[in-house]
């Protein structure tokens, strides 16, 4: 697809959740470099850069995208002498890039599944498909249990996870969103995605889901978070907050309707930080963590640390917006 269609439809959401995005965006990149036109290594590494830049654009907390588009960009480091043999080597980076993500998502459902016990009551929230993984491996690992789903208003991404768990033919009883702090007392874990993971183990996440941590916490409910590693965001080593999107007012009140309330102004921040003490386990595809250890994560699994935030290489990282 090419990258300014891409990139539309992850502004728009018609692509979205975050691992989705990541690899739709480095899929636009591997097309964008298979076609492009740059006669030398120099203004081919432009043109991906400057594709890149759109793509990055595009959403600014799901630190998916950055890290991911990080990746691929930082295969045109380095002295490659033509645009064919630096093309190709991009290309290769994409696919990497692809495939390990689609295998992160089996390897979290499988160590997710783990968790999950006969019996069970699950609450999950947004429509996450790392989340979703964990499920589904329990569901074919023969263990029985039904799930709690919200409604994720505004966007109604509740209606795409009753989509995926009815396929999978888990029992699923669909809740508004308010009704979470009710049925806690019901619930034996919840289970969510991730957007962006911080160094001090806070989860960014659909907003509602600090509320859903906190209800779960009152009630000594066990609260695991679903996300692949490079859903942790580098830039927090330094300190630096992830930015929390907010999108426009009319996906909350029609426009309409707004413009006979004058007085009325809507505010529509999509995600929310839980903090780490509301977390118990963060499921990676390299294993299962308390959210203390996100900083080993970033540091020892991504090879992140403070020094690493100077350099001025394709995919700088200063456009990092976390
Ligand atoms: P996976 C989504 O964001 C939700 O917040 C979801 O929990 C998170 O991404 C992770 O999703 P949005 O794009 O990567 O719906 O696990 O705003 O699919």
């Amino acid at each position: 697809m090419v990258v300014s269609d891409t990139a539309e439809k992850i502004k728009k959401m018609e692509i979205r959740g975050a691992g989705r995005i990541a690899r739709a965006a480095v899929a636009a990149l591997m097309d964008h470099a298979a076609s492009a036109t740059a006669r030398d290594a120099a203004s081919f590494r432009n043109e991906m850069r400057e594709a890149a830049a759109l793509l990055q654009g595009t959403r600014p907390t799901a630190v998916s995208l950055p890290n991911a588009i990080h990746r691929v960009m930082r295969s045109l480091e380095g002295d490659t002498p033509t645009v064919q043999e630096l093309r190709d080597h991009f290309i290769v980076a994409c696919r990497n890039f692809i495939s390990s993500s689609e295998a992160a998502i089996e390897r979290i459902g499988a160590i997710g599944a783990g968790h999950i016990q006969e019996g069970d009551t699950l609450l999950t929230h947004c429509n996450s498909e790392a989340a979703l993984a964990c499920l589904i491996a329990a569901q074919r690992k023969g263990i029985s249990f039904e799930v709690y789903a919200t409604e994720v208003r505004p966007g109604n991404q509740g209606l795409l996870t009753l989509k995926t768990l009815n396929e999978a033919r888990i029992p699923t009883i669909y809740i508004v969103d308010s009704a979470v702090r009710s049925v806690m007392r019901e619930v034996d874990r919840v289970i969510v995605g991730a957007d962006a993971v911080t160094v001090n183990g806070a989860v960014v996440n659909k907003i509602g889901t600090s509320q859903i941590a906190l209800a779960a916490h009152e009630r000594k409910v066990s609260m695991m978070v679903a996300a692949e590693t490079y859903k942790f965001a580098p830039r927090t080593i330094l300190g630096e907050f992830i930015r929390i999107e907010e999108r426009g007012p009319e996906e909350v009140l029609p426009a309409a309707l707004a413009k006979k309330l004058p007085y009325v102004r809507v505010k529509n921040p999509v995600f929310d930080v839980t903090p780490p003490e509301y977390i118990d386990l963060i499921v990676t595809e390299e294993g299962a963590i308390p959210p203390q250890m996100a900083y080993i994560i970033l540091r020892d699994y991504l090879g992140w640390s403070t020094g690493d935030f100077g350099g001025n290489s394709p995919g700088a990282t200063e456009n990092f917006d976390v």
